[in-house]
């Protein structure tokens, strides 16, 4: 068969995003079909779906739904309208059946095959499309393939994909030379899973609680190829790349062994680490650490169901510092029971973590078949019926993210390096200048003054 897999997300805010669970989809099942993937980042129009399908004559195409919302309760911004567009454009050029597939997908998936109109949908990992293939190839019955939903029907439960993952990544992939000259970010995936269960957290529903490492030997050839191809920067995709201490470190040593010389990023979870673990992976090209932090009040932590405490943020900062990295925090502002001074405490005590980059988030994001939802709609929050495509917001004791935002923008009061949200379009614009002047990464660090 000929499937065109269309990664839909245009959003370019911190930075592009290289569309790496195409390349995954497209490894499972390249072997036995003929397959195109057309990235609607670079132009960001979807009149692209338009030429590719009447050059390539798929016989179905696969749609990636990565966002649905910036999950910002100040600023926010819905993909889902989009969505519903590239699947009318599809439409209209073919009889082809459409297929979702995606993080968002996996968020809300019956709502989104209503919306888009798709005619199956792939729960969880998308290497399960290979089965869906095998059924439609031999005119077998699709509804009974694992993973498979079809409209209005009801998701079943997702259970990780066992069978072989493979990344095909294509040097002549059209869409590669647009990460490359934009900011040369590009990703890779070590492990699938997390075995933390943050209250809000959808990770654990997307990939699974339980980690599955991939060889890092195959990790690191992966690195040098993109090295090779023109890479300047690796971002680890990974929900919380510390999770597994002693498979991190093999990443890093295979990292340094095969001659990776640019540097990466990462997630981290700020949960205690050995001494000296921050050190050998600068040693293995670790240059950015991302802490998944949330809060700096215990009460906090333990309301969200994180897997730390504020001591273990402060030394696991600490450390990263020692070893010489840049580091940002995230912080998530209104768990069950914050307050003025619970915010009080968390800003009082981020004002005195040095060279650091804060991203603070004005309400929690609520997603369905979470326990933050759970508590919702026992409090009254929200309703039973209600779906959480359109955004809601957990803002704790304060009466919604805007009067979280007041506080926030007191506490910032200036500081370049505190930002709400992922900083919107001055972030951005910023980001993508030094971009432009060749400066490769992430970036945020050139905000610390
Ligand atoms: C790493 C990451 C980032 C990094 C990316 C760095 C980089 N260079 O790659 C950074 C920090 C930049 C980032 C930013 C944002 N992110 Co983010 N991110 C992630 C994370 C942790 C992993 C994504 C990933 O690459 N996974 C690995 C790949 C292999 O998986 P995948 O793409 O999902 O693909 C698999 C399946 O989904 C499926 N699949 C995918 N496409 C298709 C298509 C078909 C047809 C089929 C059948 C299957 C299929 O198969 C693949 C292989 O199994 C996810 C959470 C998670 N664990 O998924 C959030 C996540 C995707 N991010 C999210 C969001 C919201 C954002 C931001 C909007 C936040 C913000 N305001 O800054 C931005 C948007 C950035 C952008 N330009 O798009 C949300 C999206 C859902 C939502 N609420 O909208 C997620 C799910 C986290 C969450 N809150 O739940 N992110
Ligand atoms: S550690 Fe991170 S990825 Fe894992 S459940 Fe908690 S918030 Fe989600």
């Amino acid at each position: 068969m000929k499937v065109l897999l269309v990664s839909t997300n245009k959003y370019k805010n911190p930075y592009p995003v290289y569309p790496i669970g195409l390349d995954y989809v497209a490894g499972a099942i390249a072997d036995s079909h003929e397959v195109r993937i057309l990235d609607l980042c670079p132009s960001g129009n979807n009149r692209e779906v338009t030429n590719a399908i009447r050059e390539f004559r798929p016989d179905l195409v696969g749609m990636s739904l990565r966002n649905i919302d910036n999950v910002d309760g100040t600023y926010p911004l819905e993909f889902t309208t989009d969505f519903q567009g590239v699947a009318r454009q599809i439409r209209e050029a073919t009889p082809a059946p459409i297929v979702l597939g995606g993080s968002a997908f996996n968020i809300f998936p019956e709502e989104l095959m209503r919306i888009t109109g798709a005619d199956y949908g792939i729960i969880g990992e998308g290497e399960k499309l290979k089965l869906l293939l095998e059924a439609l190839g031999r005119g077998g019955d699709p509804a009974l393939v694992p993973g498979v939903i079809r409209p209005g029907g009801k998701p079943g439960r997702n259970e990780p994909w066992t069978g072989e993952i493979r990344r095909r990544s294509n040097r002549n992939d059209p869409h590669l030379g647009f990460y490359l000259q934009n900011g040369g970010m590009m990703n890779i995936q070590t492990k699938r899973g997390c075995p933390f269960n943050c209250s809000y957290c959808t990770y654990p529903l997307l990939e699974g609680n339980k980690t599955r490492c991939f060889d890092p030997g195959e990790v690191a050839a992966q690195a040098l190829e993109l090295q090779e191809a023109g890479a300047k920067f690796i971002f680890f995709t990974d929900s919380s790349f510390n999770a597994d201490v002693k498979y991190s470190l093999e990443v890093g040593g295979a990292l340094a062994r095969k001659g990776v010389r640019i540097p990466w990023g990462a997630f981290f979870s700020p949960i205690p680490m050995p001494d000296d673990y921050y050190r050998k992976l600068a040693e293995g090209g670790l240059s950015h650490v991302e802490f998944g932090t949330d809060s700096l009040c215990d009460e906090m932590l333990v309301s969200l169901n994180k897997p730390f405490d504020v001591r273990a943020v402060i030394s696991g900062h600490n450390a990263a510092c020692a070893a010489g990295l840049k580091v940002a925090h995230y912080l998530l502002c209104g768990a069950p029971g914050e307050n003025r001074e619970t915010l009080e405490t968390t800003f009082s005590r981020a004002e005195k973590l040095e060279k650091c980059v804060i991203f603070i988030f004005c309400g929690i994001r609520v997603y369905p078949r979470t326990s933050l939802w759970d508590l919702a709609v026992a409090q009254n929050r929200i309703g039973k019926d209600a779906v959480g495509l359109d955004p809601i917001f957990y803002s704790g004791e304060f009466s919604g993210c805007g009067e979280i935002n007041k506080v926030v923008k007191e506490k910032i009061n200036g500081k370049t390096s505190w930002i709400i949200g992922d900083g919107g379009e001055k972030i951005y614009q910023t980001i993508a200048r030094f971009h432009r002047r060749g400066y490769p990464g992430p970036l945020w660090e050139k905000l610390i003054q």
